[in-house]
């Protein structure tokens, strides 16, 4: 049949002018991670329309608006065909013997839009702003689907389809008790992930990073993937997944991955499917992340150089795959999905696939969502939205290259809606017919999706019954034989690969590393920190407050405060060709107005950032990321991006340490446990500011006590803590000790994430202050400050660590005693066993101990740091602090005063 494509006859048709963003956002020179993107890349030939034109130009449109309302979507016809008015041509004034000046009558016309646009593929994109968009996807939308598929590609696509139902059968058969999340119902996913791999290399995308949840998982990691399916079968006896020597334990069946060269006519293809926890949706800002970090690696996208035409996405492509319930359900996709346009986040459009099954474990979509189609929020952003039945094979094949067309053309989102069902309940083992007995009484009458298309190439003579039972006997018998290695071959760690080449696990002890740094490098880098092209309208406060100031510091070597010691650690980082990234709400200036690592021109709005301006053959760049008000997603995002590469340095701040809790899911399922389940590593600093300055409950806490329950730290320190703990946690208290954290961040072999219970006060504090010589050769973080007193009169030892110590320094100095040392744990996890040990030998009198912090009882580090300073020094230590509360400070200004005096009273009296 001829298809008439209606874009060509009515190509006039412009219900906005065109709109050319304004990218106001940077100057060029200086930003790092951004090059303005090129729009206008879709410019249609237009004709003017007749009157007579525009009147069945309605109707067209109507079908293109509301065409998906009546598809032919849904394998199990659960639903009814709601009317759709807009769709009669009567409602134009049409008759269906209406005839053109080219023959084409309505009858015709509405025929051909009916199975251009309520067959089994349909889409949305009427909603897209921009009329160029519009127009091209309505062109290939329609161009699409008169493609047929080359015989070569039905075998291909039938093959992986019967080999991918063939294993879920020997899984059934072989583990009967096994809860493995079979792709049944689904497998026409296969046809969509094959196409993209198939075609990516053609568009030079040498790169796809992918997450997917746990349906058709495993079918997708054997069949298509490469991923060994005797070490899936190993994993499902219940034997270990890691060999002996590699610190880590594993993961569930339905978390496995896997990393492989996808070889296709076009060229090699990286695919890398993520580690995932099990909760639903988290992963997707971290594959982001990832793919943003894969294009920083390769100096690709944003990272590119705009003279030679790089574009955003270039290279790289991330496929996020989700579960109908979840995607509609889980915060985190609306907030991942605000990443996908803005500055240092994007990463030119990721492709989504909704497995939509149309249920959530017994939840159907009735019950999970208020919208038509669980894809309804990709229309906010705006992005396209493609509907495909999963039981007509070949148009899942073109959903994915109508996808990768609109991706690569438009660099935006796209999402595809995969309409299948779940063969059996949620997993194997449930009985979906207690919950939904009339969907699955239509599911139990229907032939599978692999042989249904199986049948359909025999019947087009395309295929056979002889070659489908080969496909099945020769796959089963390879997955005989891979199952009777089960119990010789050994466990793989696969990890320190690619980009982690030369790095290690951290080791079991606590290493120091030499992180000084040559004075007149960090003079050069602390001048240019400061110094702004000749032209540059510097705002006047921040000339004599920032730069004046700075200079000055630089100058006498005395007084380095918080961010000029952060900015002399960056520079000297930059030297020595670490990328750096710092990613949080406003982090350019800081939430408390003290980096000013970006400057705006007072005249043009344009950014400078005067650390990319090292020297003129700078290598290695800060990112400096403000972020959306988001937390859970850039955090999730900036822990995918420091897992892509370990030569550099990533940085998450909170705007107050508070807010870390909205991103709880990203810090227990990715960044306190990625390497024990994945031998993930991450050198993600999350700075997090904390002190009790009376801001209240929700600006004085980063409830450091969490983060040090979450940590592996041993309780009785049998053995000691090692560099091997989960993640680190330090809480610095001069600038010299946050200088050298961040060093030792890049120096050490290997990864681990760092908390800094960060400053806020202390920021400016002049007893924060640090010598530039701290910063020199030779010098190194102390995980434990000693005191300055002299030790034989010492007879109490207060322990504390953070900007308390400064408080009850000076009360005591007031008090003139003599006879009491503040002793500081600035590195918490691991706990400094060794160093807490030489600096309690130094005090021979000691034989009062206290445990002084302004938190309350329940909070800080007193119960994670009491029993270890039992365990290793053999001491019972007793509270100064506040009393047990509920939430993490008063509001009222008074109480907050009459805690403090309290909390000094208590210290002293002891
Ligand atoms: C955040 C979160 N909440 C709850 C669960 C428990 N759970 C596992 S699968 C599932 C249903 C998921 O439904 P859907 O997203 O439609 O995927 P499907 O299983 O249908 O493929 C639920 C509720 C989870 N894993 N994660
Ligand atoms: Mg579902």
């Amino acid at each position: 049949m001829v298809r008439v494509m209606y874009t060509d006859l009515y190509e006039g048709f412009q219900l906005w002018p065109n709109r050319v963003p304004v990218a106001a956002y940077h100057s060029d020179a200086s930003t790092f991670g951004f090059v303005p993107q090129r729009f206008a890349t879709y410019d249609p030939f237009v004709n003017p329309i007749t009157p007579e034109d525009a009147q069945r130009l309605h109707l067209i449109n109507a079908y293109r608006r509301y065409g998906y309302l009546k598809a032919n979507l849904d394998p199990l016809q659960l639903t009814e065909t709601p009317a759709v008015r807009e769709l009669d041509p009567g409602f134009y004034g049409l008759k269906p013997t209406d005839t053109d000046a080219r023959g084409v009558s309505i009858e015709r016309l509405v025929g051909q839009l009916e199975a251009l646009y309520c067959g089994p593929i349909s889409v949305e994109f009427m909603h897209l702003n921009d009329w160029q968009e519009r127009h091209w996807f309505s062109q290939n939308f329609e161009r699409v689907q008169s493609e047929e598929l080359s015989l070569e590609e039905k075998r291909r696509v039938v093959d992986l389809m019967l080999r991918s139902q063939s294993f879920d059968n020997f899984l059934a058969l072989k583990f009967p008790t096994l809860k493995r999340y079979g792709c049944e119902g689904a497998e026409s996913m296969f046809a969509f992930f094959s196409e993209l791999f198939e075609i990516a290399p053609s568009s030079d995308v040498k790169d796809i990073v992918m997450c997917i949840a746990h349906r058709g998982r495993n079918n997708l990691l054997v069949e298509l993937m490469e991923f060994p399916v005797v070490q899936m079968f190993r994993k499902i006896r219940g034997k270990p997944e890691f060999p002996d020597d590699v610190l880590g334990s594993g993961d569930v069946l339905s978390h496995l991955t896997s990393s492989f060269d996808y070889k296709s006519p076009e060229g090699n293809v990286h695919i890398t499917m993520l580690p995932n926890p099990s909760h639903l949706e988290a992963v997707n800002p971290v594959a982001m992340g990832k793919a943003r970090g894969r294009a920083a690696t390769k100096r690709l996208g944003d990272y590119g150089s705009e003279a030679e035409g790089s574009e955003v996405g270039d290279g790289v492509l991330c496929l996020q795959v989700h579960g109908d319930g979840a995607f509609s359900g889980q915060g985190v996709v609306w907030e991942t999905m605000v990443l996908s346009q803005c500055p240092h986040f994007r990463i030119g459009g990721s492709i989504h696939l909704v497995t939509n099954n149309q249920i959530a474990f017994t939840a159907e979509a009735h019950i999970g969502r208020p919208s038509t189609h669980c894809t309804d929020i990709a229309k906010s952003l705006p992005s396209p939205v493609i509907h495909v039945n999963g039981d007509s094979v070949e148009d899942v094949l073109r959903a994915g290259r109508l996808a990768f067309a609109y991706r690569q053309r438009f660099r935006k989102d796209v999402f595809v809606n995969l309409l299948c069902y779940r063969r059996w309940g949620h997993n194997e083992l449930d009985d979906p017919t207690f919950t939904q007995p009339l969907m699955y009484s239509i599911i139990e009458d229907r032939k599978s999706p692999p042989d249904l298309y199986a049948q359909q190439l025999i019947d087009q003579g395309q295929f056979s019954e002889d070659e489908k039972k080969t496909i099945v006997e020769t796959h089963t018998s390879k997955l005989i034989e891979e199952f009777r290695k089960v119990d010789t071959e050994p466990p793989r760690a696969v990890h320190l690969g690619g980009n982690w080449k030369g790095y290690k696990q951290a080791p079991k002890e606590i290493s120091k590393w030499d992180t000084g740094v040559d004075l007149e490098l960090l003079r050069y880098v602390g001048a240019k920190s400061v110094e702004v092209p000749e032209d540059f309208a510097l705002h006047h406060h921040l000339q004599k407050t920032h730069v004046d100031a700075r200079l000055n510091r630089i100058k006498t070597g005395e007084n380095i405060d918080w961010s000029t010691a952060e900015a002399l650690a960056f520079g000297s980082i930059l030297a020595q060709d670490f990328d750096i990234r710092i990613s949080g709400q406003d982090v350019g200036r800081a939430t408390f107005c003290h980096r000013h690592a970006a400057l705006t021109d007072q005249m043009t709005d344009a950014v400078y950032i005067p650390l990319n301006n090292l020297s003129p053959d700078q290598k290695s760049f800060i990112e400096v990321a403000n972020n959306p008000l988001s937390e859970e997603a850039v955090l999730g995002f900036e822990f995918g991006f420091s897992t892509e590469n370990p030569r550099r340095l990533c940085l998450w701040e909170a705007q107050f340490g508070d807010f870390f809790n909205g991103a709880q899911i990203i810090i227990d399922t990715f960044i306190a446990s990625a390497e024990s389940k994945w031998l993930q590593q991450s050198g993600l600093v999350m700075t997090l500011p904390h002190g009790f300055d009376g801001a209240g409950p929700e600006h004085s806490s980063c409830r450091m006590e969490r983060f040090l329950q979450l940590t592996d730290s041993r309780e009785d320190q049998i053995p000691v803590d090692g560099d091997h703990v989960n993640f680190q946690v330090a809480n610095p208290t001069t600038s010299a000790q946050y200088f050298h954290l961040l060093r030792r961040q890049v120096v050490t072999p290997w990864r681990k994430p760092l908390v800094i219970v960060a400053p806020k006060i202390l920021l400016r504090h002049p007893m924060a202050a640090s010598k530039l010589t701290d910063l020199a050769p030779g010098t190194t973080f102390q995980n434990v400050l000693d005191d300055n007193v002299d030790p034989n009169k010492v007879t109490k030892l207060i322990f504390t660590s953070g900007k308390h110590a400064y408080t009850i320094m000076k009360e005591r100095d007031a008090r003139k005693l003599v006879d009491t040392a503040v002793i500081r744990l600035e590195s918490l996890c691991p706990f400094p066993v060794a160093d807490l040990q030489a600096v309690f030998q130094k005090y021979p009198a000691a034989n009062k101990y206290l445990w002084s912090q302004e938190e309350p009882r329940n909070a800080g580090a007193y119960s994670f740091a009491s029993r270890r300073l039992e365990a290793a020094l053999g001491i019972t230590v007793a509270y100064a602090g506040r009393p047990e509360l509920a939430w993490t400070a008063t509001a009222i200004g008074q109480f907050h005063e009459a805690e403090n005096k309290k909390i000094i009273e208590d210290t002293f009296a002891f």
